[in-house]
């Protein structure tokens, strides 16, 4: 079974979203494996999105993680990186398809309320990074 990192991010966290959030992820089959409520630390923020360090929305981009508690969560199941991002759907909300979360509870890319991994690499290290 693969694990994928989810995140509600600030945004989506005061909008009170973690429950139905979760409960998606539970509907869809995946396992919880651990979660917390935690505050992002400007360093971790960077070292998160270090990958984006070169893209004009960078600094906006940490500010906003950092402006709150977010929910972090591992989640386990088949192709769980795939089928998480497919739940989430993609990056902008205009874009995104009603029924998947952004689709349905985000307008605004800056702040599209939920991260999930990537990659199987990218997966291992927000595990690591966030979780340990
Ligand atoms: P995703 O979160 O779908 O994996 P990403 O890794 O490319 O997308 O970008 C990380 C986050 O950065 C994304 O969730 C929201 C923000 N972002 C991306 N493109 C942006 C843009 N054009 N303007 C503002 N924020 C943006
Ligand atoms: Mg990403």
């Amino acid at each position: 079974m693969d694990r994928t990192f989810v995140m509600v991010k600030p945004d989506g966290f005061a909008r009170g979203l973690v429950g139905r959030i979760v409960a998606r992820f539970e509907e869809k089959g995946f396992k919880l494996v651990d979660a917390k409520v935690m505050q992002i630390s400007r360093e971790l923020a960077e070292r998160h999105y270090e990958h984006l360090k070169a893209k004009p929305f960078f600094d906006e981009l940490v500010e906003f993680i950092i402006s709150g508690p977010v929910f972090a969560m591992i989640w386990e199941g088949k192709d769980a990186i795939k089928n998480a991002r497919s739940l989430i759907g993609v990056t902008n909300p205009s874009d995104a398809l009603s029924g998947t979360i952004r689709g349905d509870f985000a307008i605004d890319v800056a702040s599209n309320i939920i991260h999930g991994s990537d990659s199987d690499e990218n997966a291992d290290r927000e595990i690591k990074l966030f979780f340990q």
